[in-house]
Parts: structure tokens; C-alpha cells; sequence
């Protein structure tokens, strides 16, 4: 069998087919296993053994630091939604019972079942997939407004406090450890341009006319899975960050990730465009699937909030690269400054669109 010994940030080695058999998957050797997606936090893999597909994650524990916390949330919201008929992550737990694995290095895995015949979509969506996996963010939030209490913790506190994450900003720009500044003048002055944004959900959220829900808080295109018979959407992945927040950065995510026509961290900026049709559909998914549950300002801000997220993206990329990439998974130096450079490029595009 090949190795698949990977080493975490620390230098630890550890073997995933190793952690694998601490879970109760039911199924021996031999595991065919391979690594999954272009998440920027986590390490995923994908594992085929005998008693089907499972995808096997080890937890960033640098963002994600407290993971019983985390996986306490997930199964709430994941057993919530089962209750009201909607698939969902099915969490395998450990042979002791438990919802995930402490390695010997201290890192935290956890181990959901593959969906059969789904995949996400790749490239641009097409104006169906636009409308259906909206629909989808929209139900998911309509489903977990009745989720019992006590409130979901919040994971990464102030995660979409827009206010804070510009003093981040502002503080990474000011100690300027890495001496970068000087080469990203552009992109902090439009950064700086748009400031004015940052305080409006955070306030609309403050004064009670947009509410605190569960929201999911990454709800990009890549964390639904579609069907491969039916085209709809199979399911909403990627719950580490649900957690209360407003859902409006939840549309505002759907539509920098799907309305755009190329990758978050596309170079050519030729090839970044915005394609109204796509935002017009989500618009028409999002609002279908969150049924009455809007109010009349969460309905008024969700043309703007592409704005919004899309701007705090950048932020937070450039805040990154700044700081010296200490928190996104980077492939080459100034990949955190091309990533924010292609959203400023797409925040442009967003606010000439209107
Ligand atoms: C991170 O790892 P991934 O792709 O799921 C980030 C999101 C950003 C996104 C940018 C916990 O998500 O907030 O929107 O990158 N997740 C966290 O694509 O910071
Ligand atoms: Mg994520």
C-alpha cells in the first residue's frame, strides 16, 4: 500500500490510514487514500475501503483550536437538519464513541461518510446550479432558525464583525512586519476606499433590524454537493463555521464565489468578470429557500452584501499577506496579494454592476 505519512505544521508526522482505523467505519484494509479539495484551512482527504468512501479531515487546530467545541456544534446542526428531512453531514464516530480523534501530536480528525454520486461544481455555475445551491443556503437557515437552545458557540469569535476585522487590518498595516506594505499601496488604498462598508450589517445587526441567525458563514459555492444524476443539490458541507451571525454574509459569499467568472485567486484579471444572470438567480434561489423568514432589512441589504463579503475578503487576504501569510494555506509567496488583488478586481466589478 502506498504511504501517505504527511507532516502537520508542527513537523509531526502522522499517517492518515492510521487515524482512519481509529473509526468506526466497520471496514478493514485495505483503504485507498487520496488528498481532497483546495480547502485554504484544513487537510482533507478521501478514503475508499471496502465498506464504502469516507472523507477523513484533520482540523486546523491553529484556527480551530477547540475542537470539541466545533464538533458539538456540527452535530447539533447536523442532527437538527436530519430531523426536518434535510441530508447532512453523517459524522462516523470514533471506536470509543466519540465525534472525533485526538492524534498523538495533539491534532484533531474527524470522519464523515462520501455521498455517493455528488461532486461539486467545477468552474463557473451554471445559472441552474446558481439558483439550486442558493436555494439550498436558504433552506439550510430557514431548517436551523427552530434549532433548540442553548445558543451554538461561537467558534471564531467576531468571524464576520466586518468593523474588527478592518482594525486588524489597519494594525497589520501599521506594524507592517514584513515589510510588504510599500509593494500592495494599491490594494490598501482600495481597501481603504471602500472602509465605509465595513460597519453596515455589524450596525443593522446592533440596532435589531437584522437578526442574529445560525448562519454558515463560508457558504460558498464549493461547500454544496450536487447531484450527478439529478443536477440538484445533494448537500451543504463544510460546517465549521456555523454559528450565529447574520445570513446575509452568507448570500454575500454565494455571490462573490459563484457570480464571479474565475477562481478567488486567478491572476489574469481579464478572466474575472461578474455575471449578472448568475446573481439574479441566486438572488431568486436564496429568497425561495428562505421562505418568510427575511426581514424587511435583511431584503434591502441582500443586493449589497456581495459587496460587503467580497470587500472583507480582500481585507482578510491582504490582513494575511501583511502579517506574513500566517493563516491561509499559500503555494507561493504573494499568493495571499493576488488573491486580494483578484477580489478588489471582482469588488469593482460588483459595484459598477450596482
Ligand atoms: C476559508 O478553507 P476554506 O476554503 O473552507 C475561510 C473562509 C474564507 C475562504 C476564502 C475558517 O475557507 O472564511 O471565505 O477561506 N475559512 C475560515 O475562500 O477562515
Ligand atoms: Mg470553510
Amino acid at each position: 500500500m502506498k504511504s501517505h505519512r504527511v507532516k502537520d505544521p508542527r513537523g509531526q508526522v502522522t499517517n492518515p490510514v492510521e487515524i482512519l482505523a481509529q473509526f468506526a467505519t466497520g471496514a478493514p484494509p485495505p483503504v485507498q487514500l487520496s488528498p481532497l479539495g483546495s480547502g485554504h484551512i484544513n487537510d482533507t482527504y478521501l478514503a475508499g475501503t471496502d465498506a464504502g468512501c469516507f472523507i477523513l479531515q484533520r482540523i486546523n487546530g491553529a484556527i480551530f483550536p477547540d475542537a470539541a467545541t466545533l464538533m458539538d456544534n456540527f452535530s447539533r446542526v447536523t442532527t437538527h437538519l436530519r430531523s426536518k428531512g434535510v441530508t447532512t453531514l453523517e459524522l462516523i464516530p470514533t471506536l470509543d464513541g466519540v465525534s472525533f480523534h485526538r492524534d498523538t501530536g495533539g491534532d484533531a480528525w474527524r470522519l464523515v461518510r462520501h455521498l455517493e454520486n455528488t461532486r461539486s461544481a467545477t468552474g463557473p455555475p451554471t445559472p441552474q446550479q446558481a439558483h439550486c445551491a442558493a436555494e439550498a443556503y436558504g433552506v439550510f437557515a430557514r431548517h436551523l432558525c427552530d434549532l433548540p437552545q442553548p445558543r451554538l458557540h461561537e467558534i471564531i469569535p467576531g468571524f464576520h464583525d466586518t468593523p474588527r476585522r478592518l482594525l486588524d487590518f489597519l494594525a497589520a498595516l501599521e506594524a507592517d512586519p514584513e515589510n510588504r506594505a510599500d509593494g500592495a499601496r494599491d490594494e490598501i488604498d482600495a481597501v481603504l476606499g471602500n472602509r465605509d462598508w465595513c460597519p453596515v450589517i455589524a450596525e443593522a445587526m446592533a440596532e435589531g433590524s437584522v437578526p442574529e441567525r445560525i448562519a454558515h458563514n463560508d457558504a460558498k459555492l464549493d461547500n454544496v454537493l450536487f447531484d450527478t444524476g439529478t443536477g440538484k443539490v445533494a448537500c451543504v458541507i463544510d460546517l465549521d463555521t456555523v454559528m450565529p451571525g447574520s445570513i446575509l454574509h452568507d448570500f454575500g459569499d454565494l455571490v462573490r464565489s459563484a457570480a464571479a467568472t474565475a477562481a478567488e485567486d486567478e491572476t489574469d484579471l481579464n478572466r474575472v468578470a461578474v455575471d449578472q444572470r448568475i446573481i439574479d438567480c441566486l438572488t431568486e434561489g436564496f429568497l425561495r429557500g428562505c421562505g418568510e423568514i427575511l426581514t424587511a432589512r435583511e431584503r434591502e441589504l441582500l443586493p449589497l452584501a456581495g459587496k460587503f463579503v467580497t470587500h472583507e475578503q480582500a481585507m482578510r487576504f491582504l490582513t494575511d499577506y501583511l502579517r506574513g501569510d500566517p493563516y491561509y494555506k499559500i503555494t507561493h509567496t504573494g499568493h495571499n496579494l493576488e488573491r486580494a488583488r483578484n477580489q478588489l478586481h471582482l469588488l469593482e466589478l460588483l459595484a459598477d454592476a450596482g
